[in-house]
């Protein structure tokens, strides 16, 4: 036994549910890791990759030093050395060239981190250029985009209202691996659970049957890539039947008899064959939607990452607002973060996409981005505005991004590479530099992205757990110094100089004289929680390590609205525009076999595969096929297939399973852990095979420039 000198309480940082963790510390070392039973929100829930929150930090594997390629090697060199590196790097390539040729890629941890929140943007600006990449593109773009145009903000996302709701859709999610996403729900299972007891159904739509789907009251396989289709049919229903009803809603809506137009070709006969969900079920479903005392229409990534990502999205929030469910207790509901302004009633410049346009296929900007589809064009295509210099912040496209084994040609070949991670990983074995920043202990944590998303109001603050490792730099701290960097005030520089700017600048906008706080993070965050919707302020937080609970969701139409009309604008035309384009799909032939991903809860895309405790037993990295599929193919289980798609070809482990339906395969993403010049002993190990080979990075969600991730024409046979 361990001596427990004191007991710490945090926000866990790793996925989106937002947990609290309680850490029992022995000296300078995490003796255990547990749910914090009495969290406002968690209520002591905690999954595998929580309990592993201490061995994330100490991994022996994981950077503490600024690292610098020297002759092929990478090697350690102090933080002056580093940040001078960069500086001859990047500023001659930026002098010569314009801020245009350096690209920047955000990965999905910049959400959990407060530096991610506070400091990417500043330092995007002082880069100054249009060749800004994310993990948004392969991952919830579409939703930011059909809620745009809905709500006039990209940023104005409902999340079903899960602990009143009676009735929940689940499309292209599986909580009960994921956790949630675009809808923070610490203990998802737990809620969706608790929807049963209070005699309330949920209904799951996935090619596959997922843990969620298996506890569902109803799981319906559905052909990837089609639930535009089976959402119309439901839409067709409501009209056809007489089922609308947008109760409250029907003052702030427009645009429902084009709707209604739009929705005639879709009847549940003409979708049902493509997406295989029968025509009697779609029209059970709208039904149902709309008998409801309540109910919600969730989903996520399976939604997401296909053709018609944004039609999707948007179709999902038609039917919540068609049966009267956006914007009331038990439907789907606008979350009010502490951190956040109280608006002062509706209306506003609304949502538009394409202000540039990528230099090499004409993509369209949206939310200040290009498509991550698109950055290997832009790094491999000669000509005035190439990209030779990149800088991630923590992402590992290499791993993540479609096409990625072109992605990772197309690295090898900048000039310049700047990584701020903690790993050398896939991607940060081509950067000239990486630069590590403190692990999660040493840091404090507010989630600015999730707890606007939480199914329930409720504000935390974590203060770091350990003092800073003294040779180690703060998150907040590498990024002011690349900013000094690269708007030329010198590598020398004391980031100090740009914290005072940024604060004072933020007093300045929130009438403020003076902020608390230890860290410059705190202190931002002190005057956004001040001007916040709660008048809440860092003190409060720190008073409650358990978390504040500011109550359920409550109603925000129409001071939330920011469209030009103050409405919601049910039927913006680039989304009839696209809705004809998915009716004439409605004539395309079946494809043949396609590729879908999915998630197991031990992992969390391609970075925790280092941690023993996750990666143990069994390999999760297989290809499940189905055993009708398996035995046409003559494929048997754990042997090799050869998976070939245009992108790509790979050799997979086969499970036979009928898990996944006919005519579809899954392969897991984030794995490939075998590249050389890395330094993750355990993930090498555990290797499996990147799935993101075989993804096509031609292939995008054109209103949103999302990847297309799931749905992908493949060929197999025996390896
Ligand atoms: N085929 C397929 N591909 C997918 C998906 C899929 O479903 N199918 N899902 C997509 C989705 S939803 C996402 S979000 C993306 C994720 O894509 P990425 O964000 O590109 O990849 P991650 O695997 O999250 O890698 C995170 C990186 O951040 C580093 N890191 C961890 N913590 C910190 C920190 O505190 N600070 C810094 N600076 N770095 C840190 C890690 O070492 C790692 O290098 O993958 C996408 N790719
Ligand atoms: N354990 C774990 N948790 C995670 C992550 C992780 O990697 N591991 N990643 C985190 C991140 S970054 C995110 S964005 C979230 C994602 O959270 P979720 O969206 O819940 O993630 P997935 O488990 O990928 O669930 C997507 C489901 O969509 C199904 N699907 C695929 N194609 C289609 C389709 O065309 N239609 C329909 N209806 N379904 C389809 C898949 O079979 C899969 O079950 O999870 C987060 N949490
Ligand atoms: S569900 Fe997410 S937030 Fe909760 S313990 Fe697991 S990884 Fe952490
Ligand atoms: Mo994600």
């Amino acid at each position: 036994m361990v001596d427990v000198d004191r007991t710490a309480y945090r926000t866990c940082p790793l996925c989106e549910a937002a947990c609290g963790l309680e850490l029992s510390i022995a000296g300078d070392t995490l003796a255990a890791v547990r749910g914090d039973r009495d969290h406002v929100f968690s209520h002591g829930f905690i999954c595998p990759k929580g309990a592993t929150f201490g061995q994330l930090s100490g991994d022996p594997d994981r950077l503490r030093r600024p690292l610098v390629r020297r002759d092929g090697q990478h090697v350690e060199v102090s933080w002056d050395e580093a940040f001078a590196a960069v500086e001859a790097g990047l500023r001659p390539i930026i002098e010569g060239y314009g801020g245009q040729a350096v690209a920047a890629y955000l990965g999905n941890p910049n959400v959990h981190t407060m530096a991610g929140g506070l400091y990417v943007t500043p330092l995007l600006k002082a880069l100054g250029t249009r060749n800004v990449f994310s993990a948004s593109t392969v991952d919830q773009m579409p939703k930011h985009v059909s809620c745009g145009y809905l709500y006039g903000s990209p940023l104005a996302i409902p999340v079903p209202d899960l602990d009143r709701t009676d009735f929940l859709l689940m499309l292209g999610a599986n909580p009960w691996e994921s956790n949630g996403s675009l809808a923070t729900a610490a203990d998802f299972p737990g809620r969706l659970k608790a929807i049963q007891a209070r005699g309330g159904r949920f209904v799951v739509v996935d090619p596959r049957r997922t843990r969620t789907a298996e506890h569902a009251d109803e799981h319906l396989f559905i052909r990837p890539g089609t639930d535009a289709f089976l959402l119309f049919g439901i839409v067709h229903t409501l009209f056809a039947e007489g089922l609308t009803d947008l109760g409250r809603l029907t003052p702030y809506a427009q645009g429902v008899d084009d709707l209604e137009t739009l929705a005639k070709d879709f009847s549940p006969e003409a979708v049902t064959g493509i997406c295989d969900v029968p025509a009697e079920r779609i029209r059970g479903l709208a039904r149902e939607l709309a008998a409801a005392p309540t109910a919600a229409v969730y989903g996520r990534i399976g939604t997401c990452t296909v053709e018609f990502g944004t039609l999707t999205s948007w179709l999902v929030d038609v039917v919540n607002v068609l049966t009267g469910n956006l914007d009331r207790p038990g439907g789907v509901m606008f979350p009010l973060a502490a951190h956040v302004r109280r608006s002062a009633g509706a209306g506003g410049k609304g949502f538009t996409t394409g202000r540039w346009r990528s230099r090499v296929r004409g993509l369209p900007e949206v939310k200040g981005e290009l498509p991550v589809a698109t950055l290997a064009d832009e790094i491999e295509t000669p000509g005035e505005g190439q990209v030779r210099a990149f800088l991630t912040v923590a992402g590992n496209p290499v791993l993540s991004a479609p096409n990625s084994g072109r992605l990772d040609r197309a690295l090898a070949g900048l000039d310049f590479m700047v990584s701020v991670d903690p790993y050398l990983n896939e991607t940060t074995r081509h950067a000239d530099v990486i630069l590590p920043p403190l692990d999660a202990t040493q840091k404090g944590h507010y989630d600015f992205s999730f707890l606007a998303l939480a199914v329930r109001n409720f504000a935390a603050y974590s203060p770091p757990v350990f003092p800073a490792d003294p040779g180690g730099l703060d998150e907040c701290d590498i990024l002011a110094r690349l900013i000094l960097i690269v708007s030329g005030q010198g590598a020398g520089t004391d980031p100090a100089v740009l914290h005072d700017r940024m604060l004072a600048q933020a007093l300045q906008r929130a009438g403020l004289e003076e902020a608390a706080g230890d860290g410059p993070a705190e202190r931002l965050l002190d005057v956004a929680l001040r001007s916040g919707a709660y008048g809440l302020s860092l003190d409060d937080l720190l008073a409650a390590p358990h978390g504040v609970d500011l109550g359920p969701l409550q109603p925000r139409i129409p001071e939330v609205l920011r469209t030009p009309s103050g409405m919601i604008e049910l039927c913006a035309p680039p989304l009839a525009e696209e809705a004809a384009r998915l009716r004439a799909a409605l004539d395309r032939p079946r494809p043949g076999l396609v590729l879908i991903g999915r998630r197991h809860l031990r992992s969390n895309n391609s970075w925790m595969h280092n941690v023993p405790a996750l990666v143990k037993g069994r390999s999760r990295c297989t290809l499940q096929v189905h055993p009708l599929d398996a035995d046409r193919l003559t494929l048997a289980d754990g042997l090799a297939a050869q998976v070939s798609s245009r992108a790509g070809s790979l050799a997979a482990t086969v499970e036979v399973t009928d898990r996944v339906m006919p005519g579809v395969v899954s392969l897991p993403h984030g794995w490939g852990h075998d590249l050389p010049g890395t330094r993750m002993t355990v993930a090498a190990e555990h290797a499996g095979v990147n799935s993101n080979i075989l993804t096509d990075d031609l292939v995008i969600d054109p209103l949103s420039g999302n990847a297309v991730l799931n749905g992908i024409p493949v060929e197999i046979e025996p390896a």
